[in-house]
């Protein structure tokens, strides 16, 4: 692969698509060629997917059909959308990406942490980013920020106990994944996480280029 792929995550509310934005604004003034893309969704079936699984009328989606949904959505857009962007080249930017399926269902949920990543690699076709920003931050904290813009889809009215066992779950792969995951406090104001994301991005694509 010729581009370069980098995924935002942490808990609803943590800032990613804040962050990811000024990421993608930064790049392309420098005159990269960028993608903004999101999961779930990126692609039409995979935006129906997403519809389908952040409805909250939907509550009787089963924990295992809601695992298949992800994997589902990320199998289309891998294949139509990230494995084209980055063989042409470009700067993937992905709001989520299998890491959310880890800690959501594997660690939220509680389901087989085995099954979950033989899922991860059908779904990815062994696609993983090349660096992932995990804004860090209290579920409270997180919540009360999506409680401020109003109604609350389907996995924010999750219990406060499923959002905590995500939060650790993502703390743990930023420990065990150090040389990819870069964890940045999501307390800290707007502007210096940008900074910080900024520099760490920069590197990143220098280190490739000259690679
Ligand atoms: N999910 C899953 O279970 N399994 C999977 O495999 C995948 C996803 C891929 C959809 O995600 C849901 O799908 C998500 C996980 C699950 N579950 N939930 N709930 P999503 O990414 O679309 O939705 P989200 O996680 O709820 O993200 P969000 O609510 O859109 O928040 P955000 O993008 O992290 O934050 P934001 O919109 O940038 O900021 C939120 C507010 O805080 C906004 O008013 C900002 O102006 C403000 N903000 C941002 N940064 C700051 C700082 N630094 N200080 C103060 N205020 C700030």
């Amino acid at each position: 692969m010729k581009g370069c792929f980098i995924s935002f995550e942490g808990v609803e509310g943590c800032g990613k698509t804040t962050q990811i934005e000024r990421l993608q604004s930064a790049l392309l003034e420098r005159g990269h060629d960028v993608l903004l893309t999101r999961e779930p969704g990126g692609t039409p079936v995979a935006e129906a997917i997403r519809a389908l699984l952040l409805d909250p009328e939907n509550k009787a989606i089963s924990n295992t059909a809601e695992l298949l949904l992800y994997a589902a959505a990320r199998a289309q857009h891998v294949d139509e959308l990230l494995r084209p962007a980055l063989a042409a080249g470009k700067v993937v930017l992905c709001d989520r990406f299998f890491d959310s399926t880890t800690v959501y269902q594997g660690d939220g949920r509680e389901l087989n942490p085995a099954l979950i990543a033989q899922l991860n690699t059908i779904a990815t076709q062994g696609l993983r980013p090349d660096r992932t920003y995990l804004l860090d931050l209290s579920v409270e904290a997180g919540l009360e920020r999506a409680r401020g813009r109003g109604r609350m889809d389907r996995l924010e009215q999750a219990p406060l106990a499923f959002h905590e066992r995500v939060r650790a779950g993502y703390l743990r792969l930023a420990a065990s994944e150090a040389d990819r995951v870069l964890l940045v406090d999501g307390l800290a104001d707007i502007e210096s996480i940008a900074a910080i994301i900024q520099r760490d991005a920069t590197q990143l694509l220098q280190e490739r280029m000259t690679a």
